[in-house]
C-alpha cells in the first residue's frame, strides 16, 4: 500500500494508489494525512507567506481562471513594474506583521532580460530584511533562473495547475512541457520550488490525482505545493464555475500530504470564501502555510488580524523565518512584533 512507509520520499506514485486514497472513507484519509504530517512537521505550526504583485495586469496569457489576462474585460487597473522603494515598505510590513517569506509575482508570459536587473535588486533588499524571499514570474529560461538564484532567490512559484489532461482547457498560449521546463530550470538553478495547481475549474477528480501524480513524481518534489480554490473573478471564463464540494477540495490537500510528506502544503487562494471550520479542517488534513496579507495579487484574502486569531483559536503559531536572523536584535524585533499582534487580538476579542 502506498503509505507503508511514509518517511521514504516516494516518486513513482501509480494512478491506482492516488485513486485509492481518494476513495478512502474521509476519516481514514485523514488518519493517514495526520499520521503523515505529524511524523514530519510540528502540527501546530503555520509557515505564513505574504504576497505582493509587483507588475499588475496586462498579461498575454490567456489563463481562463485568470483576472489579470489581457483577453478578459475584469475592470482591473494595470500597473508597470512597482518601484524597488514600495516593495521594500512592503516588504518591511511583512515582516513587522509576522511573516516569514515575502512572494512578488508579476503577471508576465515570462520576464523581459530587461527587468532581471530590477528583479535583482528586489531580491537583495528583501533578502536584507531578513525574509525569505520568492518570487513568480512566469516561464523562466535556464539563464534567468540562474540569475535570479545568484541575487539570493529563495523559492519560485510556477503552478502546473491542473492534470496534462485537462490543461488544454483551462490555458492554449503556454504547453503543459513548457511549465515543466521552466520547474527543471529553477530546480537545476538551485532554487526552491513551488508549484501546485487550482482545483474548482471544472476538472475531474481523476484531473486532481494527475495533477498530484505530475508533482510527487517530479525527480525531487517541490518543497512548496500551493493548493488553490479557484477565486472566481467577474468577466473571467470561469466566473460562474459550480463551487467544488469542500470535502473533495480537503481530500486534495490530505492526498497531497500523504504523497509529499515532507513539503510544505499551502492553503493558498479562495480562503476568503472558506469558513473557520473548513480552513481548520484543512490544518487537520496537512496544509501548514498560508498566505497573510489581506490581498493576494489583486483579490481579497482574509485580514491578517483575523488569521492571528484563527491560528490563536487554534492554539496553533507562526513558524519563523528559516533563514538566519542577522541579528539577535531583529529576531527580538519579530518576536515582540508578534506578541503585540497576540495582545492586539485578546483585546479585540475581548472588547
Ligand atoms: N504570470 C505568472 C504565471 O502565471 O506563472 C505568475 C502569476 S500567476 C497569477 C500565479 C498563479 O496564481 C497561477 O499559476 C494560478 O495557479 C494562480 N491563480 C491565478 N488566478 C487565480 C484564481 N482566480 N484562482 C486561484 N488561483 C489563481
Ligand atoms: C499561487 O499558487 N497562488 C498565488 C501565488 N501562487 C502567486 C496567486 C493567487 C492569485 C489569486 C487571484 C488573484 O489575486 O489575482
Ligand atoms: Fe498571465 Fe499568470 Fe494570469 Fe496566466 S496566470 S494570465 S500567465 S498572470
Amino acid at each position: 500500500m502506498a503509505t507503508e512507509n511514509p518517511q521514504k520520499l516516494r516518486n513513482d506514485w501509480t494512478r491506482e494508489e492516488v485513486n485509492a486514497l481518494f476513495q478512502l472513507p474521509f476519516n481514514d484519509l485523514f488518519y493517514q494525512a495526520q499520521s503523515v504530517h505529524r511524523e514530519n512537521f510540528n502540527p501546530n505550526q503555520i509557515q505564513l507567506s505574504t504576497l505582493l504583485s509587483i507588475k499588475t495586469g496586462a498579461c498575454p496569457e490567456d489563463c481562463k481562471y485568470c483576472p489579470q489576462s489581457a483577453r478578459y474585460d475584469t475592470g482591473l487597473e494595470k500597473e508597470k513594474l512597482l518601484q524597488i522603494q514600495k516593495v521594500i515598505e512592503a516588504a518591511k510590513a511583512a515582516k513587522a506583521s509576522g511573516s516569514s517569506r515575502f512572494c512578488m509575482g508579476a503577471a508576465w508570459r515570462s520576464p523581459h532580460d530587461r527587468d532581471i536587473p530590477a528583479l535583482e535588486a528586489m531580491i537583495k533588499e528583501v533578502k536584507g530584511l531578513g525574509l525569505e524571499t520568492c518570487m513568480t514570474l512566469g516561464m523562466l529560461s535556464e539563464n534567468q533562473a540562474q540569475r535570479l538564484s545568484d541575487a539570493g532567490l529563495d523559492y519560485y512559484n510556477h503552478n502546473l495547475d491542473t492534470s496534462k489532461e485537462f490543461y488544454g482547457d483551462i490555458i492554449t498560449t503556454r504547453t503543459y512541457q513548457d511549465r515543466l521546463d521552466t520547474l527543471n530550470h529553477v530546480r537545476q538553478s538551485g532554487m526552491k520550488v513551488c508549484a501546485g495547481g487550482i482545483v474548482g475549474m471544472g476538472e475531474q477528480q481523476s484531473d486532481r490525482v494527475g495533477l498530484l501524480m505530475e508533482l510527487a513524481n517530479l525527480p525531487t518534489h517541490p518543497e512548496s505545493v500551493p493548493i488553490n480554490m479557484l477565486v472566481k473573478v467577474a468577466g473571467t471564463p470561469l466566473e460562474d464555475q459550480q463551487d467544488l464540494d469542500p470535502f473533495e477540495f480537503i481530500r486534495t490537500i490530505a492526498v497531497a500530504r500523504i504523497m509529499m510528506p515532507k513539503s510544505y502544503v499551502r492553503l493558498s487562494a479562495g480562503r476568503e470564501e472558506m469558513n473557520d471550520q473548513m480552513q481548520a479542517m484543512a490544518f487537520m488534513a496537512g496544509a501548514n502555510s498560508i498566505f497573510y496579507c489581506d490581498k493576494l495579487l489583486t483579490t481579497p484574502n482574509p485580514h491578517a488580524n483575523s488569521d492571528m486569531q484563527l491560528l490563536q483559536r487554534l492554539g496553533m503559531s507562526p513558524e519563523q523565518c528559516a533563514i538566519e536572523q542577522d541579528s539577535e536584535e531583529q529576531e527580538a524585533a519579530l518576536h515582540q512584533a508578534i506578541e503585540d499582534q497576540k495582545n492586539d487580538h485578546l483585546f479585540y476579542r475581548a472588547s
